[in-house]
Protein backbone atom coordinates (compact mmCIF):
# COMPACT_ATOMS: atom_id res chain seq x y z
CA UNK A 1 0.00 0.00 0.00
CA UNK A 2 2.93 2.13 0.87
CA UNK A 3 4.37 1.58 -2.53
CA UNK A 4 1.04 2.38 -3.80
CA UNK A 5 0.99 6.00 -2.13
CA UNK A 6 4.40 6.50 -3.33
CA UNK A 7 3.74 5.48 -7.32
CA UNK A 8 0.28 7.74 -7.36
CA UNK A 9 2.72 10.94 -6.01
CA UNK A 10 5.06 10.23 -8.62
CA UNK A 11 2.39 10.25 -11.59
CA UNK A 12 0.53 13.25 -9.94
CA UNK A 13 3.53 15.68 -9.74
CA UNK A 14 3.99 14.13 -13.42
CA UNK A 15 0.94 15.06 -15.00
CA UNK A 16 0.20 18.40 -13.00
CA UNK A 17 3.94 19.78 -14.65
CA UNK A 18 2.43 19.05 -17.79
CA UNK A 19 -0.82 20.84 -17.85
CA UNK A 20 -1.57 24.53 -19.75
CA UNK A 21 -5.28 25.43 -19.11
CA UNK A 22 -7.47 25.15 -16.26
CA UNK A 23 -9.71 22.21 -17.89
CA UNK A 24 -6.56 19.70 -17.67
CA UNK A 25 -5.88 20.99 -14.29
CA UNK A 26 -9.88 20.56 -13.50
CA UNK A 27 -9.29 16.56 -14.86
CA UNK A 28 -6.57 16.12 -12.48
CA UNK A 29 -8.34 17.07 -9.59
CA UNK A 30 -11.43 14.54 -10.36
CA UNK A 31 -8.65 11.91 -11.21
CA UNK A 32 -6.95 11.54 -8.25
CA UNK A 33 -9.26 13.60 -5.48
CA UNK A 34 -12.71 12.97 -7.42
CA UNK A 35 -15.12 11.94 -4.92
CA UNK A 36 -16.61 8.65 -6.42
CA UNK A 37 -13.42 7.41 -8.43
CA UNK A 38 -10.53 9.20 -7.28
CA UNK A 39 -7.50 7.48 -7.55
CA UNK A 40 -6.61 8.68 -3.76
CA UNK A 41 -10.31 8.25 -2.38
CA UNK A 42 -9.75 4.77 -3.36
CA UNK A 43 -7.38 4.52 -1.01
CA UNK A 44 -8.52 5.66 1.30
CA UNK A 45 -11.53 3.82 1.22
CA UNK A 46 -9.48 0.54 1.31
CA UNK A 47 -8.18 1.89 4.69
CA UNK A 48 -11.21 0.08 6.89
CA UNK A 49 -9.89 -3.02 5.46
CA UNK A 50 -6.48 -2.69 6.89
CA UNK A 51 -5.16 -4.18 9.91
CA UNK A 52 -5.23 -1.94 12.56
CA UNK A 53 -1.74 -0.95 12.92
CA UNK A 54 -0.94 -0.78 9.39
CA UNK A 55 -4.46 1.21 8.87
CA UNK A 56 -2.98 3.66 11.05
CA UNK A 57 0.29 4.49 9.38
CA UNK A 58 -0.86 4.38 5.51
CA UNK A 59 -3.85 6.62 7.06
CA UNK A 60 -1.08 9.09 7.79
CA UNK A 61 0.59 8.75 4.75
CA UNK A 62 -2.97 9.24 2.30
CA UNK A 63 -4.23 12.60 4.67
CA UNK A 64 -0.99 13.65 4.09
CA UNK A 65 -0.77 12.70 0.55
CA UNK A 66 -4.26 14.19 0.23
CA UNK A 67 -3.42 17.46 1.53
CA UNK A 68 -0.56 18.10 -0.59
CA UNK A 69 -2.29 17.20 -4.04
CA UNK A 70 -4.95 19.71 -2.34
CA UNK A 71 -1.94 22.19 -2.26
CA UNK A 72 -0.64 21.71 -5.56
CA UNK A 73 -3.88 22.31 -7.28
CA UNK A 74 -4.64 25.23 -5.86
CA UNK A 75 -1.11 26.72 -6.38
CA UNK A 76 -1.77 25.83 -10.22
CA UNK A 77 -5.55 27.01 -10.06
CA UNK A 78 -3.77 30.64 -9.25
CA UNK A 79 -0.81 29.93 -11.85
CA UNK A 80 -3.11 29.32 -14.50
CA UNK A 81 -5.69 31.93 -13.85
CA UNK A 82 -2.98 35.11 -13.71
CA UNK A 83 -1.61 33.78 -17.05
CA UNK A 84 -4.93 33.64 -18.63
CA UNK A 85 -5.63 37.14 -16.78
CA UNK A 86 -2.26 38.76 -18.08
CA UNK A 87 -3.02 37.35 -21.46
CA UNK A 88 -6.37 39.33 -21.55
CA UNK A 89 -4.61 42.78 -21.04
CA UNK A 90 -6.81 44.94 -23.35
CA UNK A 91 -4.52 46.04 -25.71
CA UNK A 92 -5.15 49.70 -27.21
CA UNK A 93 -3.55 49.55 -30.50
CA UNK A 94 -5.58 46.40 -31.72
CA UNK A 95 -7.74 47.76 -34.20
CA UNK A 96 -11.52 47.78 -33.24
CA UNK A 97 -14.42 46.48 -35.10
CA UNK A 98 -17.24 49.15 -36.59
CA UNK A 99 -20.91 48.85 -35.50
CA UNK A 100 -22.80 48.59 -38.18
CA UNK A 101 -24.81 52.06 -38.48
CA UNK A 102 -28.38 51.90 -39.78
CA UNK A 103 -30.76 54.28 -41.15
CA UNK A 104 -34.21 55.18 -41.58
CA UNK A 105 -36.38 53.54 -43.72
CA UNK A 106 -36.89 55.01 -47.25
CA UNK A 107 -40.54 55.66 -46.70
CA UNK A 108 -39.68 57.00 -43.17
CA UNK A 109 -37.07 59.56 -45.05
CA UNK A 110 -39.78 60.55 -47.75
CA UNK A 111 -42.43 61.29 -44.61
CA UNK A 112 -39.52 63.62 -42.63
CA UNK A 113 -38.83 65.26 -46.40
CA UNK A 114 -42.42 66.08 -47.32
CA UNK A 115 -43.31 67.01 -43.72
CA UNK A 116 -40.66 69.48 -44.09
CA UNK A 117 -41.59 70.71 -47.52
CA UNK A 118 -45.18 70.99 -46.72
CA UNK A 119 -44.40 73.09 -43.19
CA UNK A 120 -42.01 75.64 -45.11
CA UNK A 121 -45.52 77.00 -46.24
CA UNK A 122 -47.47 76.76 -43.30
CA UNK A 123 -48.94 73.02 -43.53
CA UNK A 124 -49.22 71.36 -40.10
CA UNK A 125 -48.90 67.17 -40.09
CA UNK A 126 -51.72 65.35 -38.63
CA UNK A 127 -52.74 61.65 -38.46
CA UNK A 128 -55.87 60.23 -38.17
CA UNK A 129 -56.80 56.52 -37.44
CA UNK A 130 -56.05 54.05 -39.46
CA UNK A 131 -58.95 51.78 -37.96
CA UNK A 132 -61.53 54.36 -39.32
CA UNK A 133 -65.42 54.54 -39.47
CA UNK A 134 -67.13 53.86 -43.27
CA UNK A 135 -68.71 57.34 -42.29
CA UNK A 136 -65.67 59.14 -42.61
CA UNK A 137 -63.91 57.08 -45.14
CA UNK A 138 -66.99 57.29 -47.23
CA UNK A 139 -70.61 59.12 -46.17
CA UNK A 140 -68.96 62.30 -45.54
CA UNK A 141 -66.65 62.28 -48.35
CA UNK A 142 -70.30 62.31 -50.67
CA UNK A 143 -70.07 58.47 -51.30
CA UNK A 144 -73.58 57.27 -49.73
CA UNK A 145 -73.77 53.37 -48.59
CA UNK A 146 -73.97 51.41 -51.50
CA UNK A 147 -72.61 54.17 -54.51
CA UNK A 148 -70.40 52.12 -56.82
CA UNK A 149 -67.21 54.57 -56.78
CA UNK A 150 -66.35 52.89 -52.92
CA UNK A 151 -65.68 50.09 -54.82
CA UNK A 152 -62.45 51.32 -56.05
CA UNK A 153 -60.90 51.71 -52.63
CA UNK A 154 -60.84 47.70 -52.72
CA UNK A 155 -61.62 48.00 -48.49
CA UNK A 156 -60.79 45.82 -45.35
CA UNK A 157 -63.68 45.33 -43.27
CA UNK A 158 -63.73 45.17 -39.55
CA UNK A 159 -67.04 44.46 -38.24
CA UNK A 160 -69.54 42.32 -40.45
CA UNK A 161 -72.70 44.91 -40.08
CA UNK A 162 -72.47 48.37 -38.92
CA UNK A 163 -72.01 48.73 -35.48
CA UNK A 164 -73.45 52.58 -34.83
CA UNK A 165 -74.17 55.65 -36.61
CA UNK A 166 -71.11 55.85 -38.14
CA UNK A 167 -71.63 52.18 -39.91
CA UNK A 168 -68.69 49.37 -39.76
CA UNK A 169 -65.04 49.56 -38.77
CA UNK A 170 -62.61 49.57 -41.67
CA UNK A 171 -58.85 49.85 -42.15
CA UNK A 172 -59.03 53.78 -44.03
CA UNK A 173 -58.32 52.94 -47.33
CA UNK A 174 -57.14 56.43 -48.28
CA UNK A 175 -56.21 59.74 -46.14
CA UNK A 176 -59.25 61.57 -47.37
CA UNK A 177 -60.88 60.35 -44.51
CA UNK A 178 -59.09 62.94 -42.55
CA UNK A 179 -60.55 65.70 -44.23
CA UNK A 180 -63.78 65.96 -42.29
CA UNK A 181 -62.32 64.99 -39.39
CA UNK A 182 -59.92 68.10 -39.56
CA UNK A 183 -62.98 70.54 -40.12
CA UNK A 184 -65.22 68.68 -36.97
CA UNK A 185 -62.20 70.52 -34.76
CA UNK A 186 -64.20 73.77 -35.77
CA UNK A 187 -60.65 75.85 -36.27
CA UNK A 188 -60.66 77.34 -39.73
CA UNK A 189 -58.67 78.06 -41.67
CA UNK A 190 -57.19 74.48 -41.92
CA UNK A 191 -53.85 73.89 -43.46
CA UNK A 192 -53.28 70.55 -42.75
CA UNK A 193 -50.61 68.07 -44.63
CA UNK A 194 -52.44 64.12 -43.26
CA UNK A 195 -49.41 60.96 -43.39
CA UNK A 196 -50.96 58.12 -42.46
CA UNK A 197 -50.97 54.12 -43.67
CA UNK A 198 -53.61 53.24 -45.70
CA UNK A 199 -54.27 49.44 -46.75
CA UNK A 200 -56.55 48.27 -49.85
CA UNK A 201 -56.87 44.48 -51.33
CA UNK A 202 -53.92 45.21 -53.80
CA UNK A 203 -50.76 43.59 -54.40
CA UNK A 204 -48.85 43.68 -57.88
CA UNK A 205 -45.74 45.14 -59.24
CA UNK A 206 -47.13 49.15 -58.08
CA UNK A 207 -49.02 48.30 -55.35
CA UNK A 208 -49.07 47.05 -51.23
CA UNK A 209 -51.34 46.22 -49.34
CA UNK A 210 -50.29 48.76 -46.44
CA UNK A 211 -48.84 52.11 -48.10
CA UNK A 212 -48.95 55.58 -47.29
CA UNK A 213 -50.65 58.67 -47.91
CA UNK A 214 -50.19 62.31 -47.53
CA UNK A 215 -53.17 64.35 -48.07
CA UNK A 216 -52.94 68.18 -48.41
CA UNK A 217 -56.05 69.88 -47.37
CA UNK A 218 -56.53 73.63 -47.51
CA UNK A 219 -59.97 75.68 -46.31
CA UNK A 220 -60.08 79.35 -46.59
CA UNK A 221 -62.06 82.01 -47.91
CA UNK A 222 -61.54 82.31 -51.61
CA UNK A 223 -59.25 79.64 -52.22
CA UNK A 224 -59.28 78.96 -56.00
CA UNK A 225 -57.80 76.35 -58.90
CA UNK A 226 -55.00 78.53 -58.90
CA UNK A 227 -54.03 78.21 -55.11
CA UNK A 228 -54.41 74.39 -55.72
CA UNK A 229 -51.61 74.23 -58.93
CA UNK A 230 -49.48 76.79 -57.35
CA UNK A 231 -49.23 74.59 -54.15
CA UNK A 232 -48.83 71.19 -56.27
CA UNK A 233 -45.97 73.03 -58.54
CA UNK A 234 -44.29 73.74 -55.61
CA UNK A 235 -44.29 70.83 -54.01
CA UNK A 236 -43.03 69.03 -57.68
CA UNK A 237 -40.30 71.48 -57.38
CA UNK A 238 -39.32 70.93 -53.70
CA UNK A 239 -39.31 66.86 -53.92
CA UNK A 240 -38.69 66.38 -57.25
CA UNK A 241 -36.05 68.53 -58.60
CA UNK A 242 -36.52 72.48 -59.98
CA UNK A 243 -36.51 71.24 -63.31
CA UNK A 244 -39.68 69.52 -62.98
CA UNK A 245 -43.28 70.49 -63.37
CA UNK A 246 -46.63 69.36 -62.50
CA UNK A 247 -49.65 69.41 -64.81
CA UNK A 248 -53.47 68.56 -63.68
CA UNK A 249 -56.07 66.82 -65.98
CA UNK A 250 -59.82 66.48 -65.73
CA UNK A 251 -60.79 63.67 -63.48
CA UNK A 252 -63.51 62.53 -60.84
CA UNK A 253 -63.76 61.95 -57.45
CA UNK A 254 -67.40 61.91 -55.10
CA UNK A 255 -65.36 64.21 -52.43
CA UNK A 256 -63.96 67.13 -55.24
CA UNK A 257 -65.50 69.03 -57.79
CA UNK A 258 -63.59 70.05 -60.33
CA UNK A 259 -61.31 66.95 -59.91
CA UNK A 260 -58.12 66.36 -61.18
CA UNK A 261 -55.05 63.70 -61.69
CA UNK A 262 -51.87 65.44 -61.07
CA UNK A 263 -49.29 64.34 -63.55
CA UNK A 264 -45.39 65.49 -62.68
CA UNK A 265 -42.84 65.85 -65.54
CA UNK A 266 -40.15 62.82 -66.69
CA UNK A 267 -37.10 63.14 -64.88
CA UNK A 268 -35.40 60.50 -67.27
CA UNK A 269 -36.72 62.52 -70.50
CA UNK A 270 -37.80 65.65 -69.10
CA UNK A 271 -41.03 65.33 -70.54
CA UNK A 272 -40.09 64.30 -74.20
CA UNK A 273 -41.17 60.98 -73.69
CA UNK A 274 -39.23 57.94 -72.81
CA UNK A 275 -39.49 54.01 -72.39
CA UNK A 276 -40.17 54.42 -68.32
CA UNK A 277 -42.84 57.43 -68.69
CA UNK A 278 -44.03 56.77 -71.94
CA UNK A 279 -45.28 60.29 -73.15
CA UNK A 280 -43.67 62.57 -70.83
CA UNK A 281 -45.52 62.69 -68.05
CA UNK A 282 -45.74 60.41 -64.74
CA UNK A 283 -49.32 60.06 -62.74
CA UNK A 284 -48.84 61.13 -58.98
CA UNK A 285 -52.04 61.24 -57.48
CA UNK A 286 -55.24 62.78 -57.24
CA UNK A 287 -56.65 66.79 -56.08
CA UNK A 288 -59.27 69.30 -56.32
CA UNK A 289 -61.42 71.51 -54.98
CA UNK A 290 -63.65 70.44 -52.20
CA UNK A 291 -66.93 69.51 -52.99
CA UNK A 292 -69.75 72.07 -50.98
CA UNK A 293 -71.43 68.53 -49.45
CA UNK A 294 -68.16 67.26 -47.76
CA UNK A 295 -67.83 71.27 -46.55
CA UNK A 296 -71.56 70.39 -44.81
CA UNK A 297 -70.51 67.29 -43.60
CA UNK A 298 -67.62 68.95 -41.62
CA UNK A 299 -70.00 71.52 -40.64
CA UNK A 300 -68.43 74.10 -42.46
CA UNK A 301 -70.28 77.21 -44.64
CA UNK A 302 -69.92 76.25 -48.60
CA UNK A 303 -70.89 80.14 -49.01
CA UNK A 304 -67.98 81.52 -46.94
CA UNK A 305 -65.58 78.79 -47.38
CA UNK A 306 -64.02 77.09 -50.18
CA UNK A 307 -60.95 74.71 -50.41
CA UNK A 308 -58.37 72.41 -51.87
CA UNK A 309 -57.44 68.94 -51.33
CA UNK A 310 -54.94 66.52 -52.64
CA UNK A 311 -53.27 62.97 -52.23
CA UNK A 312 -50.50 60.79 -52.81
CA UNK A 313 -48.88 57.70 -52.38
CA UNK A 314 -45.46 58.65 -50.41
CA UNK A 315 -44.16 54.96 -52.07
CA UNK A 316 -45.05 55.83 -55.27
CA UNK A 317 -43.80 59.26 -55.68
CA UNK A 318 -40.66 58.14 -53.85
CA UNK A 319 -39.89 55.59 -56.40
CA UNK A 320 -40.59 58.62 -59.32
CA UNK A 321 -37.70 60.70 -57.49
CA UNK A 322 -34.66 61.15 -59.94
CA UNK A 323 -32.04 58.48 -60.27
CA UNK A 324 -33.84 55.80 -58.66
CA UNK A 325 -34.46 53.12 -60.64
CA UNK A 326 -36.44 50.19 -58.43
CA UNK A 327 -38.33 48.10 -60.45
CA UNK A 328 -41.15 47.27 -58.26
CA UNK A 329 -42.63 48.77 -55.37
CA UNK A 330 -42.82 45.67 -53.15
CA UNK A 331 -39.27 46.14 -52.53
CA UNK A 332 -39.30 48.61 -50.37
CA UNK A 333 -41.33 46.43 -47.78
CA UNK A 334 -39.12 43.10 -48.13
CA UNK A 335 -36.81 44.43 -45.66
CA UNK A 336 -33.73 42.89 -47.35
CA UNK A 337 -31.30 44.73 -46.28
CA UNK A 338 -28.77 44.05 -49.46
CA UNK A 339 -31.48 46.43 -51.22
CA UNK A 340 -32.00 49.04 -48.37
CA UNK A 341 -28.66 49.29 -47.58
CA UNK A 342 -28.22 51.43 -51.50
CA UNK A 343 -30.30 54.25 -49.89
C1 LIG B 1 -57.32 58.53 -53.45
O1 LIG B 1 -57.07 57.72 -52.59
C2 LIG B 1 -57.96 59.86 -53.16
N1 LIG B 1 -58.32 59.89 -51.77
C3 LIG B 1 -56.95 60.96 -53.51
C4 LIG B 1 -57.55 62.34 -53.45
C5 LIG B 1 -57.37 63.08 -52.31
C6 LIG B 1 -58.25 62.86 -54.52
C7 LIG B 1 -57.92 64.38 -52.23
C8 LIG B 1 -58.79 64.15 -54.46
C9 LIG B 1 -58.58 64.87 -53.31
P1 LIG B 1 -56.30 57.08 -55.36
O2 LIG B 1 -57.12 55.88 -55.11
O3 LIG B 1 -56.00 57.38 -56.78
O4 LIG B 1 -56.94 58.35 -54.73
O5 LIG B 1 -54.92 56.95 -54.57
C10 LIG B 1 -54.01 58.02 -54.52
C11 LIG B 1 -52.58 57.51 -54.62
O6 LIG B 1 -52.33 56.54 -53.59
C12 LIG B 1 -52.26 56.74 -55.89
O7 LIG B 1 -51.95 57.61 -56.94
C13 LIG B 1 -51.06 55.96 -55.47
O8 LIG B 1 -49.91 56.76 -55.51
C14 LIG B 1 -51.36 55.62 -54.03
N2 LIG B 1 -51.88 54.25 -53.89
C15 LIG B 1 -53.16 53.84 -54.00
N3 LIG B 1 -53.26 52.53 -53.78
C16 LIG B 1 -52.02 52.07 -53.54
C17 LIG B 1 -51.45 50.79 -53.22
N4 LIG B 1 -52.20 49.70 -53.09
N5 LIG B 1 -50.12 50.70 -53.04
C18 LIG B 1 -49.34 51.81 -53.13
N6 LIG B 1 -49.80 53.03 -53.40
C19 LIG B 1 -51.13 53.19 -53.61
Amino acid sequence: MKEKIKQLKNDFFNEIEKISDLTALEKIEIKYLGRKAGELTKILRQLRDLPVTERQEIGVLANQLKKELAQKIREVFQLLKNQASQSAVFDVTVPGLKPTEGHKHLVTQAIEEIVEIFERIGFSRRRYPEVEWEWYAFESLNMPPNHPARDEWETFFIDLKPVGPKGQRILTPHTSSGQVREMEKGQLPIRMINISKCYRRQIDISHVPMFHQFEGLLIDQQVTIADLKGTLDYFVKQFFGSNRRARIRPSHFQFTEPSFEVDVSCGLCDGQGCKMCKAGWLELGGAGMIHPNVLKAGKVDPKKYSGFAFGWGVERCYLMKAGLSIPDIRMLYQNDLRFLNQF
